[in-house]
């Protein structure tokens, strides 16, 4: 069963998966369990602080490593003794679909969230086996990274969405971006919706809806596309994935040359 125990200074924020949304009911249909572990319990001394100052000198603060270690060991007790580390930092490595693809297939990890300049260095040598970030920009701690994960980890659960073709069909599980999505009215403030979407002609629905996703990809994700290219000639292209690249290039040579 995916369990997540996420040692944390603000347990609270963790009602986002556990009240909202698809991650309450797969956590009402049993799916995953979730335990927080708050450091300052194990503070240790009379002010009840978790945090210091930095040796070396500099701004901010630096989160002690005793309420932390002793945070992780309750975790890992609950967990019977074992669990893997991952500590959401911003020197971590990006996270992925494939890194959260294997986290869906596993029992889960111990979340460790920094708040501060960061934690005590000998915490990451001791006690963490991964180190996992969001992207190139700042948060104000490890929180909403670890939120994250575990939505994009829980929703990948056989049983967690109501429409089980949703996870496979989503953008990124077959490395492209997603189409674009029209409801009703017909016609928006002047604008129509694609022809094609209200022809019930489901082939050329399936179709246009690859050209879009192809497209969109080339132009705002290149290095997506490019790893995408490369799978894709390696294990062969198909004759309409062929049909609509070569279509696409055509328009976009077409847009270059009008723009010119
Ligand atoms: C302004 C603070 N920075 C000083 C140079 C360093 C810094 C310390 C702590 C920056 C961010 C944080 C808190 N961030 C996280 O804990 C975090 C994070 C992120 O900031 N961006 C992307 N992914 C992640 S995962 C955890």
């Amino acid at each position: 069963m995916l369990r997540f125990d996420v040692v944390t200074l603000f347990p609270e924020m963790f009602a986002a998966v556990t009240e909202s949304g698809i991650t309450r009911r797969a956590l009402e249909r049993g799916l995953w369990q979730i335990a927080c572990w708050n450091p300052r319990q194990w503070a240790g001394n009379a002010y009840g602080s978790v945090d210091d100052r930095p040796f070396g000198g500099g701004p901010g603060m630096v989160m002690r490593a005793e309420p932390l270690e002793k945070a992780i060991g309750a975790a890992k007790a609950a967990r019977g003794g074992t669990g893997k580390v991952i500590y959401l930092s911003p020197q971590g490595q990006p996270l992925t679909h494939a890194r959260v693809k294997s986290l869906a297939g596993s029992d889960g990890a111990i979340l460790l969230c920094g708040r501060y300049e960061g934690i005590d260095e000998r915490v990451i040598a001791r006690c963490v086996d991964e180190e996992v970030s969001l992207g190139d920009f700042v948060l104000s701690g490890g929180e909403i990274a670890a939120l994250a994960l575990i939505d994009a980890t829980v929703r990948q659960l056989p049983g967690a969405l109501n429409d089980e073709a949703s996870a496979a069909e989503d953008s990124f599980a077959d490395g492209l971006l997603d189409c674009p999505h029209y409801t009703r009215p017909e016609v928006y403030e002047g604008m129509p919706v694609p022809e094609v979407l209200l022809s019930g002609h489901h082939e050329n629905i399936r179709r246009w809806r690859l050209k879009q996703s192809l497209a969109r990809t080339r132009e705002r994700r290149p290095e997506l596309f490019a790893k995408w290219l490369a799978q894709r000639v390696a294990r062969g292209l198909s004759k309409i994935e062929a049909q609509l690249l070569r279509e696409i290039e055509a328009e976009s040579n077409a847009a270059a040359l009008r723009s010119s």
